[in-house]
């Protein structure tokens, strides 16, 4: 699996529960966000990797989902356009800080007509699988495929039908591991062209929200509160060869705003 050195978060806004969502329940606290927030921030710390911590943005309230606007990988770091227009002018925000961490990788930036959330996009060995979802174009997937097949990964289309991005839906736990809600536990996709068998994990309907866990180097993410989630995923740690340790973080104000644990950094 990957090793990840780095991650960028940024901090939750003031104004982020006016951010685009779909959830229907009680109201998002700031402060609670925060908290969980710092607690997420300590969890990648915890699992080795260095943080840059950004600024809040107040006019921009989904900007601390950082995931969505940009994909870095060890050959290339890409921009990418989100779909959601009210999240567009996120990138400009990240172009600077994408300058200077990535080092000497390539820099490219997703153009009209494509648009492309970082959320549909996961990186498993060499296959990318990507969402084509409300906010992932046809044109995202293809210009995502023609930045990245020249350098060796194949990119595997899969159609999202449900939830808002593909990784709300989809994670990996390791290279031959992956867990899914159970509406997208089938898709062929997600196995095709594999270069050895592959799992799925497949989670109840109650727990489709828990499908979106953080693999980092040797610790698993989870979202608190998913019993079978959490059974399942302490049954594959104990069959793994080397020792893993399981975190579990309290989501419920990312949840509330329709964002999960991978959305809020960018790792690499
Ligand atoms: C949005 O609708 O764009 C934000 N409220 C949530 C984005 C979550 N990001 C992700 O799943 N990668």
């Amino acid at each position: 699996m990957h090793r990840f050195e780095r991650a960028i978060v940024r901090r939750p806004a003031s104004t982020f529960g006016e951010g685009l969502t779909t959830f229907e329940g009680p109201a998002p606290d700031h402060a609670r966000m925060l908290e969980q927030h710092a607690a997420y921030v300590a969890a990648l710390r915890g699992a080795g990797l260095t943080v840059t911590e950004l600024p809040a943005l107040e006019a921009f309230p989904d900007a601390h989902f950082v995931e969505d606007v940009a994909l870095i990988v060890p050959e290339l770091a890409i921009a990418t356009r989100p779909g959601a227009g009210a999240r567009e002018g996120e990138v400009a925000a990240m172009l600077d800080t994408l300058a200077l961490l990535c080092g000497d990788r390539p820099r490219a930036q997703l153009e009209a007509p494509a648009t492309l959330d970082g959320g549909d996009v996961l990186v498993h060995e060499r296959r990318v699988l990507v969402g084509r979802s409300d906010r992932s174009n046809a044109a995202g997937v293809a210009a995502l495929r023609q930045l990245l097949e020249p350098r060796g990964y194949a990119v595997v289309e899969v159609p999202v039908a449900q939830g808002l991005h593909f990784k709300s839906s989809v994670t990996a736990l390791g290279p031959r591991t992956l867990v899914a809600a159970a509406s997208f536990a089938s898709l062929p996709e997600l196995t095709l062209g594999a270069p050895e068998p592959v799992e799925v994990l497949a989670l109840p309907e109650a727990e489709a929200y828990a499908a979106n866990t953080l693999r980092i180097n040797d610790t698993v993410l989870i979202p608190a509160g998913f019993p079978t989630l959490a059974e399942r995923v302490d049954r594959w740690r104990r069959a793994q060869a080397e020792p893993l340790s399981v975190v579990a973080l309290e989501m419920s104000e990312a949840q509330k705003m329709d964002g999960a644990l991978t959305c809020l950094s960018l790792r690499f």
